[in-house]
């Protein structure tokens, strides 16, 4: 199985009829890896969104406000440059306050398609922006966004824009990335994405990101452990792992750790998993980029960085992505084009 669908196949699996058994093969297999890993999906339920929330008031966690700030303040030059009557579409959307600033500032947004798994929240996002915005069609698709999903054909959905804010895409390897990136170039069909990419820094700014003070990381990692034993029936105990984020600086990422405090059995389904002490198990990637890096992913799947917005220390960036071989000028410039037609892109074989 590719990468990418493996370390985000629990997504694929929580269709909501609850397919317990693929669920614990998915697990089980990520824990005989070596090291153990599991999917950060596994963060995300109610408490874990919420202690999520709460991290990103955090002192410590630069990245949400940084991202929000380089927004702020070139928000008008990224809405002149993206140009008119888009479809937006959002994978891993949640609800998240960038998509209301990058909605409201564009100019005649066409349509909004937010992807994701949390289906419910998802219709509640959808129906809220319906009425902040009567004039936008909004088309909520329940999936996993790094499979293959549909987006309406024709108008208004013919100009796509991907936004991918939060630097989501630090949580896949590199080869998942790339892989990740070429599938959303295929679903924006010739258009632009726009990207949030957290950048390489001090690795004592990025350890204390990701150990904070108040031991909020701390506790939102330890919750995907309860998560598992809710949704899985697993007997993780977590008061016998602790929180430990480390700088693997050859991969360039914050890697998130589970050390196991002592010698331990857990069960998993029908199986035994064993743990040493001191062993870790791997809840998360946060790869962190150089621009130089970035663009290198960005090329081998096929985009180009058009143009990158940072902040003044150069701790995060927003990037905006066009297809490397596209066959005319994209953006403010397509709309001066009459008819704004595009040739449709190159068969791609990758
Ligand atoms: C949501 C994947 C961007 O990597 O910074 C925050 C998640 N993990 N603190 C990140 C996270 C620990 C976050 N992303």
């Amino acid at each position: 199985m590719a990468a990418v669908e493996r370390a985000y196949e629990l997504r694929a699996d929580a269709d909501p009829c609850g397919e317990h058994g693929a669920l614990l093969a998915a697990v089980l297999s990520g824990l005989r890896e070596q090291p153990k890993r599991i999917s950060p999906v596994w963060f995300y339920d109610e408490r874990g969104s919420s202690l999520f929330d709460e991290i990103c008031e955090l002192p410590e966690y630069y990245v949400t406000r940084t991202e929000l700030a380089i927004m702020r303040e070139h928000l008008p030059e990224i809405a002149a440059v993206l140009g008119s009557e888009l479809c937006v579409i959002e994978p891993g959307s949640g609800t998240s306050a960038k998509t209301r600033m990058l909605l409201g500032a564009l100019e005649r947004p066409a349509a909004y398609v937010p992807v994701d798994i949390a289906c419910e929240h998802l219709s509640a996002a959808a129906e809220r922006l319906r009425r902040e915005h009567p004039h936008l069609t909004v088309h909520p698709i329940c999936a996993d966004f790094t499979r293959p999903f549909a987006v309406p054909e024709g108008s208004p959905y013919d100009d796509r824009l991907i936004y991918f804010p939060g630097s989501t895409i630090g949580n896949f390897d590199r080869r998942e990335s790339v892989q990740l990136l070429s599938h959303l170039r295929r679903i924006a069909r010739g258009g632009a994405m726009l990207i949030g990419v957290d950048m390489a820094k001090d690795p004592r700014v990025l350890v204390a990101a990701y150990d904070d003070a108040a031991g909020v990381t701390a506790a939102f990692n330890l919750n995907a452990l309860e998560h598992l034993n809710q949704r899985l029936g697993t007997d993780f105990d977590p008061s016998s792992f602790h929180h430990r984020a480390v700088w693997n600086a050859a991969e360039s990422r914050i890697e998130m750790h589970l050390v196991s405090r002592c010698r331990q059995l857990v069960r998993v389904g029908n199986a035994f998993v064993s743990f040493a002490e001191g062993e870790p198990l791997v809840s998360e990637y946060s790869h962190k980029y150089t621009p130089q890096a970035f663009a290198a992913q960005a090329r081998a799947a096929g985009w180009r960085v058009e143009q990158a917005w940072t902040d003044s220390r150069g701790w995060f960036s927003v990037q905006l992505l066009l297809p490397a071989h596209a066959s005319i000028t994209w953006g403010a410039v397509r709309d001066q084009c009459a008819p704004p037609r595009r040739e449709t892109e190159p068969l791609d074989t990758a």
